[in-house]
């Protein structure tokens, strides 16, 4: 690096001679083999380390920039990470892909084979863990100083397979053979406490000194995260838990216990053993609880340290800081930063306080009232007994602020506290998140305006300018360009060059496209292409996709009624015009929310008894692909005719597959929810299939005392699909998700119902003109251009972070 001593980087290969001389000097002196003893798995460590070393070129100018400009920094923090694979991803972001892949070829391999080892890291359950990952991506590509922290899981989300028709679980090692792309970084390791007791310091009121009981270590490493079309390469760095030298028990390793001597060791490892697979329903582990810890206490250390390379004392902190929360998984950083604050650095509370909640800022990613983290006092105390006292003074100074503003009001008082009383005393997240923040938001309009008017109303009333909305976006690079080839290169052409890739509203442009009769062909004859490649049906045939986690509001149930009716209409009329379709359904269900296993055994039953059915089997075709994750979904996404987006309006916060789904030229069915309603606006009403009740008429029904029970004895059709379930005909599976549909239908899944299905009816007559299907789909893909994470991310900078752009130079 020609930093100080004017010394030069050695150029890394740009040909395809000098890289294949890269990969020959990486097999022998870092994979430490030879060509001809080399496996397919040297073949791909090599062929990682040679790209990542271009990467790692452009990470090191990323780092002198930063550091000359002393610049704002963003701090994502997130317990989890669904990054997608890295090879594919860093050969297109490198501009190495031409070369690697004809380098590859001369010792007989292709880029294609190589990549099928290349794992996927699933550090993250669904939305928000990718959500993650997307704005990285753009945070890079806009040229923002940023780091993402993380957890380094040893066991990602689990395998999904089907067995006898139900989920099944297996374990993700993901890192079982080593994982090229990391760099560990043991000098940086932190110390993080738990347990233990505070003792109060002698002459201060506010001080305490934290004493822990268990000492953990945390050790990072980092992945790096490059801009497209620029030079920056952020990193994520994700923290693995280690014993601490003294957890090793030397007394009882002289007396032979050898296991018990490591025991200590072996339960601090178990912090980052496991991703918890559980989205959406809390369970109060405090093994979680320990995990965002963890967490936070290492992340903030190292922000820290950061901070110091270039800074002195406090005053400029919340200046050059912006931690942005990822949901309330790391809000225990707010009593943390006071607790290092005011215990530690020995600032007063009032700084402190001050400095901390000009630091933070808070994204919600959920409305349902059971995904609302809380604690149980006794846990916290237990495991946090400092960060407890904090937050008991933190909401004494916060409520006495609200008593101010209403005096007399109690019901408020109590429903804003920071501690909730009943059943049992729980520590309540989010409203210490609210508390601790500078700035909150949702991730699409209606999730933010519901936010705003029921769950943290009373907060929106105490600080109206806190609240904001930032709609959520993908990475055009991955779900566009990566995921579907084909499609990229037709827009390119159409649009004349490949900007739109780092500009997507672009995309309009292809508006005028839709009347060329040609365009329109190659447009269909793409997306058919795709259907081969993905081999799950007829190419041919409507393909109709549902791919998201498992949860009752998302309501796959909802479609799987609507495949039943289709099954005996099909059954009621074998000659009739029927329009082929093919139903993908993927995604995971948490391993112990038995409604939501259950509705994928019945998707499996009923799949299977219309396979078996001679007349029906022509015109419908029902599959469930295992094992949803990053990979997958780059896989359907292209190929899809149908998005189905029909959550009960009110409960799907955004959504990010419903974008990623429509760029991809698919069309929507969907209710108005999440962020369906800003798809719908920019797509055209007339090239979505809206259906259903909306947020509001959900609700007033709720109070009204909804009756599922109505529904089945008015709509035949309905009441045939039910009925259908219960007589068995599909090998007696589903009692279960009859019963909840009858019995109290939670999601108003039988109020939709005719709704939906007559909205599907439209979808056909749609379908049946191809021409007409076609200038919808390029409508989508036109119109989606504001789904974009480089524009969400350019919304944070703006309005929560207030960063500007740190450009990289070009070279040494
Ligand atoms: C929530 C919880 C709740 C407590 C226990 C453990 C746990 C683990 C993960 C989560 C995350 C659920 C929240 C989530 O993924 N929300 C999704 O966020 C997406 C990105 O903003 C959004 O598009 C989806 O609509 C929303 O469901």
């Amino acid at each position: 690096m020609d930093l100080r001593q004017g010394i030069g980087l050695r150029k890394l290969g740009r040909t395809v001679d000098e890289f294949q001389q890269d990969l020959l000097s990486n097999l022998y002196f870092r994979r430490g083999t030879t060509v001809e003893s080399a496996s397919m798995r040297d073949a791909y460590e090599t062929l990682s380390l040679t790209v990542r070393d271009h990467l790692a070129e452009r990470r090191a100018r990323t780092a002198a920039a930063h550091y000359a400009s002393n610049p704002r920094w963003v701090y994502y923090l997130s317990a989890e990470y669904l990054l997608g694979a890295q090879l594919e991803q860093n050969l297109l972001y490198s501009g190495t892909g031409e070369i690697a892949a004809q380098a590859v070829k001369s010792f007989g391999l292709t880029l294609e084979e190589i990549e099928e080892l290349d794992v996927e890291p699933g550090l993250g359950n669904g939305g928000l863990g990718r959500l993650a990952a997307c704005l990285v991506d753009a945070m890079a590509t806009r040229d923002i100083p940023a780091v993402g922290y993380g957890i380094r899981y040893d066991f990602g989300i689990f395998k999904q397979s089907l067995a006898a028709g139900g989920q099944a679980e297996g374990p993700d090692d993901w890192a079982f053979q080593g994982n090229p792309w990391e760099f560990p970084a043991p000098d940086d390791r932190q110390t993080v406490g738990f347990y233990g007791h505070t003792e109060p310091v002698p002459g201060s009121s506010t001080r305490k000194v934290w004493v822990p009981g268990e000492i953990v270590l945390g050790e990072p490493s980092h992945m790096l995260v490059p801009g497209y079309g620029t030079d920056t390469v952020n990193i994520v760095r994700l923290w693995r838990a280690r014993g601490s030298e003294a957890s090793f028990d030397l007394s009882r390793f002289s007396a032979g216990q050898y296991a018990e001597a490591v025991q200590e060791a072996v339960r601090a490892e178990n912090i980052s053993k496991v991703l918890y697979p559980d989205d959406s329903t809390e369970l109060g582990r405090e093994l979680r609880l320990k995990q965002q810890y963890f967490l936070v206490s290492c992340s903030l250390r190292d922000i820290i340290r950061r901070f110091r390379l270039r800074n002195e004392g406090w005053d400029d902190f919340p200046e050059k800081t912006v931690i942005q929360l990822n949901d309330t998984h790391p809000t225990i950083a707010i009593p943390e930063l006071m607790r290092l604050l005011v215990d530690e650095y020995e600032l007063d509370w009032d700084r402190a306080w001050s400095i901390t909640r000009r630091t933070f800022a808070y994204t919600c990613h959920t409305l349902l009232p059971e995904a609302l983290e809380t604690w149980p006092v006794h846990v916290f105390e237990r495991l946090l007994p400092r960060h407890l006292e904090i937050i008991y003074l933190i909401n004494m100074l916060f409520l006495r602020e609200v008593e101010e503003r209403f005096p007399g009001d109690v019901a408020r008082v109590s429903r804003m506290s920071i501690i909730g009383e009943h059943p049992e005393r729980r520590v309540r997240m989010a409203n210490l998140a609210v508390v601790g923040t500078e700035a909150v938001n949702g991730v699409a309009e209606l999730h933010s305006k519901l936010l705003r008017e029921t769950v943290l109303n009373d907060f929106a009333d105490l600080w109206p300018a806190k609240f904001q909305n930032v709609t959520n976006g993908i990475s055009p690079r991955r779900f566009v360009k990566l995921a579907n080839p084909r499609l990229s290169d037709l827009i390119t052409e159409g649009l004349g060059d490949d900007g739109w890739l780092m500009d997507l509203e672009r995309l309009a442009e292809l508006g005028s496209l839709a009347g060329d009769a040609s365009f329109l062909e190659r447009w269909r004859a793409i997306k058919r292409a795709n259907k081969v490649d993905l081999a799950v049906g007829d190419p041919d045939s409507l393909t109709d996709v549902m791919i998201k986690r498992f949860h009752e509001y998302k309501r796959q149930q909802l479609k799987l009624l609507h495949i039943i009716t289709l099954y005996h209409r099909i059954r009621a009329n074998p000659g009739g015009d029927w329009v082929p379709r093919t139903v993908l359904f993927a995604g995971k269900a948490a391993p112990a929310y038995h409604a939501a296993k259950n509705i994928i055994r019945l998707i499996n039953a009923v799949g299977a008894t219309i396979a078996a059915d001679p007349i029906v089997s022509p015109y419908l075709k029902v599959v469930f692909a295992e094992n949803y994750n990053v990979s997958l979904a780059e896989r359907i996404v292209p190929a899809a005719d149908l998005s189905e987006q029909i959550s009960l309006a009110g409960k799907e916060a955004s959504g990010t597959g419903n974008m990623k789904l429509a760029l991809n030229g698919a069309l929507t069915i969907g209710t108005l929810d999440g962020a369906n309603i800003e798809i719908r606006a920019r797509v055209g009403e007339e090239n979505f299939f809206l259906f259903g009740l909306d947020a509001f008429q959900a609700a007033e029904l709720q109070i009204a005392g909804y009756r599922p029970w109505e529904h089945y004895e008015r709509d035949p059709e309905l009441r045939e699909a039910l009925d259908a379930i219960n007589a068995g005909l599909f090998g007696g599976v589903g009692h279960d998700v009859a019963d909840s549909l009858l019995g109290r239908d939670e999601y108003l899944t039988l109020a939709d119902y005719r709704a939906y299905v007559d909205c599907q009816d439209e979808v056909e007559r749609a379908w049946r003109d191809q021409d007409r299907w076609t200038r919808m789909s390029v409508m989508n893909t036109a119109n989606s251009g504001f789904f974009s994470a480089d524009r969400t991310v350019a919304d944070y900078a703006a309005r929560i972070w207030r960063v500007a752009p740190v450009p990289v130079a070009k070279d040494h």
